[in-house]
């Protein structure tokens, strides 16, 4: 039995969910908007990560709005707080940029552990299942372990991969993937990279090659650039996401494990302050648990 999207995103936020419905269920909504009220809806969302800043604009917003629309029963703020979530993340979502030029190229990015490369796996499928075809490139060549890992992604998805040896250039696969892609007309070149955590200028002059690299096969196309971060460290990914900015152009952010965290509410603070389109969230570790970002069934997703 395949679930549905919702059905996916709902579990995938579970916890999140259960951090403010939880704490919402605690809060008796059944009583008259009174100050304390407030203080609660503000425990409750800083608490799930939404952050001082939002949460305050937040919180102001119930305030003003309430007493704009003469609303005094506790239950409709909860639906003038859903409007608000929805008002902030629906300009942070965004969709994949591709063209008709082959191949297309999707460059990943992010430290350690954030999830590129099960990321990558994940969009493989995601894309094939599409009617596109795609090709890996290993450009990872940190660790053997690494280029492994994406050949068992490779081959479950079943698409091609193309590696060199560990220590390699990156840019060197960089190259290779896109040459091989571009005579066999492929679709699309998925890139894994390393978790960089290495001075700033390093990152900024591997990146900085690698786009070289990607450009030279397409010299007027903005590289899609997607950094990964992971879900579970809430908002102290921002920045970690302001040194990747800085390093490089960022074209779309993906947001990961928010099935395994309570803090999937610093997705607003991280909207807000990144101004980076969400594209995709990151549900679960199965093929299927990859979604693009629909802030409606997100917010539908944590009242549901
Ligand atoms: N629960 C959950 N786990 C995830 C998700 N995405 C990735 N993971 C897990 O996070 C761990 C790290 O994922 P990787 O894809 O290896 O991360 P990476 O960024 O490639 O890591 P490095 O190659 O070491 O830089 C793995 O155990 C993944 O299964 C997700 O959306 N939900
Ligand atoms: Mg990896």
């Amino acid at each position: 039995m395949f679930k549905s999207v919702f059905e996916r995103i709902k579990k995938g936020i579970e916890k999140t969910k259960k951090q403010l419905v939880e704490g919402f269920s605690k809060i008796s909504f059944g009583r008259k908007i009174d100050e304390s009220l407030f203080e609660d809806i503000e425990a409750v969302l800083l608490k799930a990560d939404v952050g001082t800043k939002a949460t305050q604009e937040i919180i102001e917003f119930l305030r003003q709005e309430s007493k704009k629309r003469k609303i005094t029963e506790g239950e409709q703020l909860k639906e003038l707080l859903k409007e608000k979530l929805y008002d902030i993340l629906k300009d942070c979502s965004g969709s994949l940029n591709l063209t008709n030029e082959k191949p297309n190229v999707i460059l990943f990015l992010g430290i350690n552990g954030s999830g590129k490369t099960t990321t990558v796996g994940k969009l493989a499928y995601m894309l094939k299942k599409d009617g596109y075809s795609v090709v890996l490139g290993a450009a990872d060549t940190f660790r053997a372990a690494a280029i492994d890992q994406l050949e068992v992604w490779a081959n479950r998805v079943g698409v091609r991969i193309v590696k060199h040896q560990a220590g390699a250039d990156p840019s060197a696969v960089v190259f290779d993937t896109i040459n091989s892609a571009k005579s066999k007309g492929e679709d699309i070149v998925i890139v894994d990279t390393a978790g960089r955590l290495h001075t700033k200028e390093h990152l900024m002059k591997e990146l900085q090659k690698i786009k070289r690299t990607i450009q030279k096969f397409s010299p007027n196309q903005p590289v899609e650039t997607l950094l990964v971060l992971d879900g579970t460290i809430g908002q102290n990914s921002i920045n970690q996401a302001k040194t990747f900015k800085e390093a490089t152009d960022v074209t779309g952010i993906v947001i990961t494990k928010l099935d395994g965290t309570a803090k999937g509410g610093a997705i607003i603070p991280i909207c807000k302050e990144l101004k980076i389109p969400i594209k995709f969230i990151g549900v679960g570790e199965d093929i299927e648990d990859l979604q693009p970002f629909n802030p409606k069934e997100f917010v539908d997703a944590l009242f549901e």
